[in-house]
């Protein structure tokens, strides 16, 4: 049955360009993009969005990076979209991502990592309230 993911193209990776070849990864993959926007995150919503990492030391550099610039936030759907999902966009830190991955081709650092995507349906419920 098809399942709901939230992804974000994070600030590094919507500076570049790279929304649509982002996107498009996904939907060569049998993806709907069945809600997207453009915002900017203001400092409230990056701390409720990260609130499982409030106490992690690189928790301040997490909610300035977020906060920086422009992001593509968008609802995904397929089955078992949130597995997926986290194969497509591959290792958090780019330089331990396989290339083909959208972290392994188009990551810069463990912050500045081009893409978020819901690790579980719990995490896509509440990330979707904070962002929609
Ligand atoms: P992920 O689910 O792959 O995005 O990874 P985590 O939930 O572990 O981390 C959330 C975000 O914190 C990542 F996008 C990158 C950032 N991060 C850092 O900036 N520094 C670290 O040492 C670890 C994570």
């Amino acid at each position: 049955m098809a399942e709901q993911t939230l992804i974000i193209v994070k600030p590094d990776a919507v500076k570049r360009n790279l929304v649509e070849q982002i996107l498009s990864r996904f939907e060569k993959k049998g993806f709907t993009i069945s809600k997207k926007k453009t915002l900017n995150f203001t400092k409230e919503m990056a701390k409720e969005f990260y609130s499982a990492h409030s106490a992690k030391p690189f928790f301040d550099e997490l909610v300035s990076f977020i906060t920086s610039g422009e992001v593509v936030v968008a609802i995904i759907e397929r089955d078992d979209a949130v597995s997926l999902t986290r194969e497509i966009i591959g290792n958090t830190n780019p330089k331990e991502a396989s290339s083909g991955t959208i972290r392994g081709d188009f990551g810069i650092s463990i912050t500045e990592n081009s893409i978020h995507a819901s690790d579980s349906s719990e995490s896509f419920d509440k990330e979707v309230n904070v962002v929609f």
